[in-house]
């Protein structure tokens, strides 16, 4: 349905970006799944399971309303998902011109699919350009990444989730 909408991602960490796309999108369907996907191109710093957990809170914290589902996916195509809960969009966020080439091709891939259309938001130029690869840097280095982050996960990483 173009009522059911899932808004995927590494979510690694999830960041103000992230939940600034999530908050639009479930202004704009009347469901969203918010689908945490491995992308094998990236090296991981949090397992799945704590991406979720910090997903969930972040939604909660920011007291984001609406029919939000948030699950993990690994079994295969990200259009497998989006065809079993009758999702006809996928949502993304576009930050520049690299975000634009990167995803073109995915979009074009999973309408001959599963005939699922993407949908992009522009960011909010507040979050435009926050990252979770930065937020990865900075907080391996040591750096104060709040700016960044929803609350939860500015508290995780400060309490000792960079393993050491
Ligand atoms: N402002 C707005 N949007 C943002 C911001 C920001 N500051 N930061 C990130 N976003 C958007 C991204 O553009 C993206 O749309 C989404 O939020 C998630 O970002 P990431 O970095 O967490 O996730 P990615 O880019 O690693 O994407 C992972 C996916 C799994 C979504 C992607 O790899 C994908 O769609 N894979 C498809 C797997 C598949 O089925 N392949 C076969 C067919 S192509």
């Amino acid at each position: 349905s173009n009522r059911i909408a899932v808004v995927p991602g590494s979510f690694d960490p999830p960041t103000l970006g992230h939940l600034d796309v999530i908050e639009r999108a479930a202004r704009l369907y009347d469901t969203i799944h918010v689908l945490v996907v491995h992308n094998p191109d990236k090296q991981a710093m949090l397992p799945i399971a704590q991406r979720l957990s910090l997903i969930e809170q972040s939604i909660a914290e920011a007291g984001i309303e609406g029919d939000i589902v948030v699950a993990s996916w690994s079994m295969g195509l990200l259009v497998d998902y989006a065809t079993d809960v009758k999702a006809g969009v996928l949502v993304k966020g576009i930050r520049s011109q690299v975000d634009v080439a990167y995803e073109t091709p995915m979009a074009i891939v999973n309408r001959h699919l599963a005939d699922i259309e993407t949908v992009f938001l522009l960011p909010d130029p507040a979050h435009a350009l926050v990252s979770s690869s930065l937020v990865r840097q900075v907080a391996g280095l040591g750096g104060d990444v709040a700016p960044y982050v929803p609350a939860p996960v500015a508290r995780f990483l400060d309490t000792g989730a960079r393993g050491i």
